[in-house]
């Protein structure tokens, strides 16, 4: 007891954390961080909030009913605390009577989500782990973030897109000293780069960008929102989802004024001369020009002109945000984007060239050496059947209908059991109202949560999570030099236990509790993680402390940040396409794909292609639901509800379009189209785009009686789609809605 204060780690960086008499009471920024996020400070308040989960839960209808009863309640429905064993028995019982009567294909853990930083408790590892052990699960393919890119740039680039993006593209420190023009679709803002998977120690985001702004660069904010550009950034206000238009005119200025490098086309691309003749109009009568994309885009052809001299003239960077292909046809401007590099010819050169992702995450372009280890094996899945992630309301939906992906057609599991841990559909998933309709399909769902999330609230069996402030771990993202011991601040929060305690409890009663556990406690699992991390690391030439040692200084920064790991993306392949060939199918960059051709999809042909927009008249404004602020996703929202005002989430929404409906700056508002409706607080701003409305992401969906989100969740409006029958990812970008007063 008494007074404890700590350094820990989390995805939105370190913090200290101080508890006293067993409640944490403050959290702080990282003194060693220059440019610190705010969202630590959610911490002790949504720790000890009384939306916890204090106790395992059972839905009265399913505990009354047996495995499938009452399930049309799922989301209405009491819940009943039990005592863990009790709920355990349950929980098991259910997970083997679906394994021997359906297989153990009839078990979706895809279980998507971001959980919480530590390595070992990462809920998704164990999940994973557990359900591997208990003879196997459907998986899930990519992410939410990344979903299409990863299907499509393969295909352009030879080579999978997070070892691309993490392991390949150019580091900040050499941008923010070499780049002259950084034109960044999608923006790079503050908001974005707070993140990243495991953690992001030093914020160098915004001051890499400060430094390019007083050394004279450019910075070319293409975005609907002003703020996601630096401060000091040039604002170019496209329409969402006309990028690729904007990417095909400035392409055409290049060809048009002889500005393009057709040495490098001809030395490191293929397909060019299948591409040209659609962007110049030979091939369909279009002539994909800055007049033509002038009114597709809202940027005048002028502008397009004189922004593709700009890029030809300067040592030129293109950033491209993950937003971009979270959208309908998103595998299009991530491709075209390439072949506009290619066309600069500064793919390869110090500061030119392409990135994706700059402005998205922390931990993208960081000079750090990549270290292995530190994970907790997950074992081997048994069974085949993987979904694309995003398609999960489709799978609960059709089970044995057949859907085309990537060049596969596939079919569809018929799922009696979900099982999910660390995630949280109800925030991530687009359509809400679908995808309820969805979770009433299966059987049984179990949840592992902290908090009474709204799928928590739409479970089963609901077993209390530990928090990270409630159990010991070690921290560390693969693209950060630092290493946490993350202490136990306080005792687990109600009934709550460790995902592995959960786990290793219900893996003992189906008769693979030795296989789950390899007879460790968490505590020697972390040591044993660890000491292999270490042995790895000693290997590689790099001492770090030991368990103990790290232990007693809560932190420790390894020396593997730095210029001497730089990188330029694709220098050597630059230098020598023969001898260092990527890995498509003509070892170059891929502007006409045979491969994707060859797929015959008619939304995804074999050179990247303009899909115009589907308008709905009835529902003009379209919406961009970006990542919110002030927080990670839906993550400790509670905490953040409770602040007067903060809910229902800020729209904003530009000056014209909301005279035009009557909107006052502060009242709140209905949003709306054919799939739904939440509320909404009106924020009045020109730096929204006429026509757009941004509502960020991540209130925690609250169904009124009528049917309207009370909080402001965005994805009751999203369009539950595939991107293409290629990718398969998300369309959460893509959605048309009406606002109203009241
Ligand atoms: N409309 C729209 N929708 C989007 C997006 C968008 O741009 N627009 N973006 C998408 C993207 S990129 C993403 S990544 C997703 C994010 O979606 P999610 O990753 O599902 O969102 P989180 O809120 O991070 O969910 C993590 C959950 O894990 C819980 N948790 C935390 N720690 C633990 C733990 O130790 N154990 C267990 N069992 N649980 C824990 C948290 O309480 C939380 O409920 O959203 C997607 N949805
Ligand atoms: N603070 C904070 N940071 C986060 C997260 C968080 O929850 N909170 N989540 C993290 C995660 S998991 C991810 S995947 C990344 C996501 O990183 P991104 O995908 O880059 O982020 P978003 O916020 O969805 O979108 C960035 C901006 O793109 C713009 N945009 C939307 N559609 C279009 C379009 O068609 N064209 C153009 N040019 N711009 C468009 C929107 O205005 C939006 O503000 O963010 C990470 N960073
Ligand atoms: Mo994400």
């Amino acid at each position: 007891m008494g007074r404890i204060e700590k350094t820990t780690s989390s995805h939105w960086g370190a913090f200290r954390i101080t508890a006293e008499n067993g409640r944490l009471v403050s959290a702080a920024p990282f003194a060693d961080d220059p440019d610190p996020s705010p969202i630590c400070l959610s911490v002790p308040a949504a720790v000890h909030h009384e939306k916890r989960v204090a106790r395992p839960s059972v839905r009265r209808g399913w505990l009354e009913g047996g495995p499938g009863r009452a399930r049309e309640k799922r989301g209405a429905d009491e819940f009943v605390a039990l005592p863990w064993d009790e709920a355990l028995d349950l929980a098991a019982a259910e997970i083997d009577r679906v394994r021997r009567e359906h297989g153990n294909g009839a078990i979706y853990g895809g279980s998507y989500g971001w959980g919480s930083a530590g390595r070992f408790h990462h809920a998704q590892s164990q999940v994973h782990r557990f359900l591997n052990c208990a003879g196997g699960y459907v998986a899930s393919f990519a992410s939410y973030s990344t979903g299409c890119a990863q299907s499509i740039m393969p295909h352009v680039l030879g080579m999978d897109f997070l070892q691309f993006s993490y392991g390949e593209q150019t580091s900040w420190s050499q941008i923010a000293r070499e780049t002259e023009t950084l034109v960044m679709f999608g923006g790079i803002g503050r908001k974005n780069a707070q993140v990243s998977m495991g953690g992001v120690t030093r914020h160098s985001v915004g001051p890499s960008l400060e430094a390019m702004r007083a050394r004279g660069a450019a910075l070319v904010n293409i975005s609907p929102l002003r703020t996601d550009g630096w401060e000091g950034s040039e604002w170019m206000p496209v329409r969402p989802g006309t990028d690729t238009a904007l990417m095909l005119g400035l392409a055409f200025t290049l060809e048009e004024e002889g500005l393009a490098d057709h040495a490098f086309l001809a030395r490191c691309a293929e397909g060019w001369g299948r591409f040209r003749p659609y962007l110049m109009g030979e091939a369909d009568g279009v002539a994909k020009s800055p007049e033509w994309a002038e009114p597709l885009t809202g940027i005048a052809a002028g502008d397009i002109r004189a922004l593709a001299r700009r890029m030809a003239g300067t040592r030129c960077f293109i950033s491209v945000a993950w937003a971009l292909q979270r959208q309908r046809h998103g595998e299009q401007p991530f491709w075209m984007a390439t072949v506009l590099a290619a066309m600069l010819g500064q793919i390869g050169l110090k500061g030119g060239g392409i990135g994706y992702g700059y402005g998205s995450i922390g931990g993208v372009g960081t000079p750090v050496k990549r270290l292995g280890g530190l994970a907790l094996p997950q074992g081997r899945n048994p069974v085949q059947a993987v979904i694309p992630v995003a398609r999960v309301a489709d799978m609960l939906l059709n089970p044995g209908a057949d859907y085309d992906f990537n060049g596969e057609r596939r079919t569809y599991p018929d799922i009696r059991l979900v099982m999910w841990s660390g995630g949280n559909p109800f925030h991530h998933h687009q359509d809400l109202n679908r995808l309820e309709e969805a979770f009433r399909r299966p059987d049984t769902v179990i949840v592992t949560e902290p908090w009474w999330t709204a799928t928590a609230l739409r479970a089963d069996i609901v077993f209390p999570a530990t928090t990270p402030y409630e159990r010991e771990d070690i921290g560390r993202a693969f693209s950060d030099p630092f290493l946490f011991h993350m202490p136990k601040m306080i005792e687990p929060v109600g009934e709550a236990r460790d995902d592995y305690a959960i786990f290793s409890g219900l893996a003992e009663r189906l008769g693979c509790g030795a296989a789950f556990t390899e007879g460790r406690s968490a505590g020697e699992w972390i040591t044993h993680l660890y000491d292999r991390f270490r042995q790895g690391c000693a290997e590689a030439g790099l001492e770090t402390p030991s368990l103990d040692e790290l232990k007693a200084r809560n932190f420790v920064e390894l020396p593997i940040e730095g210029e001497a790991f730089e990188r330029t993306c694709l220098a050597a392949f630059r230098n020598d396409p023969e001898a260092a060939p990527l890995g498509t199918p003509s070892g170059r960059i891929e502007i006409f794909s045979e491969r994707i051709a060859g797929f015959g999809y008619d939304d995804c042909p074999g050179h990247p292609t303009w899909f115009p927009p589907e308008a709905d008249a009835a529902h003009p404004l379209r919406l961009v639901s970006p990542q919110p602020m002030d927080k990670l996703h839906s993550q400790l929202e509670c905490a953040l509800e409770d602040e007067p005002g903060a809910r229902p989430a800020p729209l904003s929404i530009h000056p014209e379009d909301a005279a035009a409906r009557g909107l006052e700056d502060g009242a709140l508002a209905r949003v709306f189209n054919a799939r739904g409706a939440c509320r909404a607080r009106v924020r009045v701003t020109e730096t929204v785009l006429r026509g757009v409305v941004a509502l960020p992401t991540g209130a925690w969906f609250d169904k009124a009686e009528d049917g309207t989100d009370l909080q402001g969740n965005p994805n009751v409006l999203t369009e539950d789609r595939g991107t293409s029958r290629l990718g398969q990812g998300t369309s959460a970008h893509t959605a048309w809605v009406e606002v109203e007063a009241g």
